[in-house]
């Protein structure tokens, strides 16, 4: 097999660096040997360093997806499951090579984003619960992509500044300014938290073109696996 096929047929908590041993492992194992060993390891990570070193890269729902469109809920227990759920969304969003990434997207349907514009890729923002408490009059036009929607960059017009509150994970409120690229991202993540894509701000002969081609890749890869 692949070995990118090899790694979807694992368990979802996998240890991050595991992937990258795999071609070694593979010519030498079969896959129910690489699960059993992968299992112990993960035993064996748990039992001494606990759960923060084992992160897991979540599945992306993709555009026609109707789960894209729950409205998702307001978070209220700022515990340590929702702290492992941040690190496995920046796990994802990192790995997919993003700049932001909304819960509603891995099929999480509570009020939460992760954000990092930074060209370092090392100015992480969490956003929970986030509230525009004000936008500016004058609006601007950015091309914006999707992880959710791969392969498409379009022209969307929002509002140039806002300003957000928002709780962070340890339940501390905080405000935030945003311009340019920052302030596009916060919107167009909190436009997931409520089933909206940026899709839906195109012309309807875009929008089929887009749901079209999406539809067909998809069908693709289901023929291939
Ligand atoms: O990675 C992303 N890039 C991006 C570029 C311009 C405007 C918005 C974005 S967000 C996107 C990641 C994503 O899909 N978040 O929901
Ligand atoms: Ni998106």
């Amino acid at each position: 097999t692949h070995p990118m096929l090899l790694r979807y047929q694992l368990p979802r908590r996998v240890f991050p660096l595991l992937p990258v041993l795999f071609p070694f492992f593979i010519n030498l194992l079969n896959s129910v040997q690489i699960f059993c060993i992968i299992l112990l390891i993960q035993v064996f990570l748990q039992v001494f360093f606990g759960n923060f070193l084992i992160m897991a890269i979540l599945n992306i729902l993709q555009y026609p997806d109707s789960r894209l469109r729950i409205k998702a809920k307001p978070i209220e227990l700022f515990d340590k499951p929702l702290k492992e759920t941040i690190a496995d969304m920046f796990e994802t969003m990192y790995a997919s090579k993003g700049i932001g990434l909304a819960a509603t997207q891995v099929n999480i349907h509570k009020r939460l984003i992760v954000l990092d514009v930074s060209p370092e890729r090392d100015r992480q923002l969490v956003l929970l619960n986030p509230t525009v408490l004000k936008t500016s009059e004058e609006k601007k036009l950015h091309d914006e992509g999707c992880l959710s929607v791969p392969g498409f960059y379009e022209s969307v017009e929002r509002p140039d500044k806002i300003l957000v509150e928002y709780f962070n994970s340890d339940g501390s409120k905080h405000q935030l300014e945003a311009g340019g690229l920052l302030s596009v991202c916060i919107q167009h993540e909190m436009d997931h938290l409520n089933g909206k894509v940026f899709v839906d701000y195109l012309s309807r002969l875009k929008q089929h073109r887009i749901q079209k081609k999406l539809i067909k890749e998809k069908a693709k890869l289901s023929v291939i696996n």
